[in-house]
């Protein structure tokens, strides 16, 4: 059985634990908390030396990069297929993949962090923070924290991981005009890449007051959100009191930005 090294509000994580929902694959968990950094513990690091989650462990197979993650299941456990017939949609698949990783997931921290970890961040003070911050291998990470950590929503990264978010929204807005799904008529790596994003967006309270979401979103999203894999199986820690707090700290963030 694999195992997967995560953490329940990590979208990378969340897109992993989709795809083995959807194909029936019984896994063990190993929950790596990453406001307390144990992500820069020296056992992970020799596991995936750039000090992030996820990764899979299957028998000899270490694999990290939550995409490649997902490539390795669909080629591991094929069925059910969630990768599209034609050339044409599986290209589109691999365009949304890229925009995930290369766009949306890189601007995430300026609305995540700020609500997720900050106000726990501020509680430890700059020192302890400082510190666990200069332990992250890759310096554009180290900045992104620091800035999310000292400014919350008021920094121009924010800004822009507002704007992000809604051009992602607006692009499946367009692709979802003549298909059901991102990329044809049954689900894809594409959906479920994109999927964790607004399901996060939509746990912190901010994806009605944050974003204008088109009604095709808003269908995919219903539709997606109601599906039986989706929801407590692939999330087993966020309960209802949990999802409360969540909405809570996501309304005084929201509320602190258009202070801004
Ligand atoms: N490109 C990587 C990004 C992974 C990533 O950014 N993971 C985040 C959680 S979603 C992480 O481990 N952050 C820890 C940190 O920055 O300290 C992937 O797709 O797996």
């Amino acid at each position: 059985m694999p195992e997967l090294y995560h953490y329940p509000l990590s979208p990378c994580s969340e897109k992993v634990r989709y795809l083995l929902a959807f194909k029936g694959v019984g896994w063990n968990e190993i929950i790596v908390n990453l406001a307390e950094k144990e992500n820069l513990s020296e056992k992970y690091l020799s596991l995936n030396a750039t000090g992030c989650i996820p990764t899979l462990v299957h028998g000899q197979d270490v694999v990290s990069e939550s995409t490649a993650i997902l490539d390795y299941i669909e080629s591991t456990w094929p069925e059910p297929s969630m990768t599209p017939d034609s050339p044409m949609d599986r290209a589109r698949m691999r365009l949304w993949t890229k925009w995930v990783d290369e766009a949306l997931h890189p601007v995430w921290p300026g609305i995540a962090w700020t609500i997720l970890i900050r106000p726990r961040w501020l509680v430890l003070g700059d020192a302890a923070v400082e510190k666990m911050i200069s332990d992250l291998p890759d310096p554009k990470r180290r900045e992104r924290q620091l800035l999310a950590y000292q400014n919350g929503f008021s920094t121009d990264q924010s800004r822009d991981a507002f704007d992000v978010f809604q051009t992602t929204l607006d692009r499946m807005d367009a692709g979802l005009k003549d298909r059901e799904w991102l990329c044809g008529n049954r689900v894809s790596l594409a959906d479920i890449s994109v999927l964790p994003y607004l399901v996060a967006a939509d746990a912190f309270g901010v994806l009605i007051s944050g974003f204008s979401v088109p009604s095709a979103v808003a269908a995919w999203f219903s539709k997606l959100k109601s599906h039986p894999i989706i929801g407590p199986s692939t999330r087993p820690q966020i309960d209802e009191a949990r999802q409360d707090e969540l909405r809570e700290v996501g309304k005084q963030a929201m509320s602190a930005k258009e202070n801004y």
